[in-house]
């Protein structure tokens, strides 16, 4: 066993508020063009996440498109959190690699309910290895955020975080359970060069917004041979008589008012 080495480092706390379920704050925003394709003309998508902007209380800037660039072959290590006012299990799934789970945190529980323990304020105690900034920003005289989500999520302890690790036994998942009130450290090596989506797999809460592209590589994406006969966004066009011509195909059901003869009759022995 030993201390894994990790050269990128990202945390990202998701939160379900009712409607509005984000990862640090930012409810993601589909991006008009698939940025694999057409990288080009998605940066020049007005949509992409500002991340130096606030997001407590969020704003319409906090739902965009949100993408996180890691480097090429590297150890990457990415925390996901559940912490905040609402406590929730979140299964997030990573696409284009499967992960190391380094680290798994829990918040502390009542013995007595076995539920996440309470302060005297009824607020649930978290895993104290994650501080969230906005406890400490919000909390400022005349601030209108509120202390107890969190968009702004980091080791408590930054100069000693948890110790991670990674040995022959580490459980190796494409999806990972973050623990309400707690976390999970994932590594894995940056050797899949493209745009992957990284989301909660309660299909609500992706739909919501939980979710964002990893930008993996981008120098090493330029060298991709996009096909040049590739339909893109936007560049598909019909003329009314191509339009009527694909109309007037056979097998276009939609465009055929008189009954057709099934297919497949499941009532019917198979002839051959
Ligand atoms: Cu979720």
């Amino acid at each position: 066993m030993h201390e894994h080495k990790t050269n990128s480092k990202k945390h990202f706390n998701f939160e379900g508020h009712s409607g509005r379920a984000s990862a640090n704050g930012r409810s993601f925003l589909l991006p008009p063009v698939p940025p694999v394709t057409q990288n080009e003309s998605f940066h020049e998508q007005p949509f992409e996440c500002d991340i130096n902007k606030k997001c407590n209380p969020p704003t319409l800037a906090c739902l965009c498109t949100h993408r996180i660039t890691i480097p090429y072959q590297k150890t990457v290590q990415l925390v996901f959190s559940s912490l905040g006012g609402i406590n929730a299990v979140h299964l997030i799934h990573l696409h284009g690699h499967t992960f190391h789970v380094a680290k798994i945190g829990y918040p502390e529980y009542d013995p007595a309910t076995g539920f996440i323990k309470r302060d005297s304020n009824g607020v649930p105690v978290h895993n104290s290895d994650i501080t969230c900034d906005d406890k400490i920003m919000c909390s400022l005289p005349g601030s209108e955020c509120d202390p107890l989500k969190c968009t702004k999520p980091r080791w408590t302890n930054p100069t000693h975080p948890p110790i991670t690790t990674v040995h022959d036994r580490t459980v190796r998942k494409d999806t990972v359970m973050v623990p309400a009130g707690g976390y999970v450290a994932i590594n894995f090596k940056s050797d899949n060069p493209g745009q992957w989506f990284l989301h909660c797999h309660i299909e609500d809460h992706q739909l919501q917004g939980m979710a964002l592209i990893v930008d993996e590589a981008p120098e090493e994406q330029k060298k991709f041979m996009i096909p040049d006969e590739m339909n893109k966004c936007g560049d598909f066009t019909l003329t009314m008589e191509e339009y009527e011509h694909l109309r007037s195909m056979p097998g276009l059901y939609a465009a055929h008012h008189d009954p057709y003869p099934p297919r497949y009759d499941p009532y019917q022995p198979f002839s051959g």
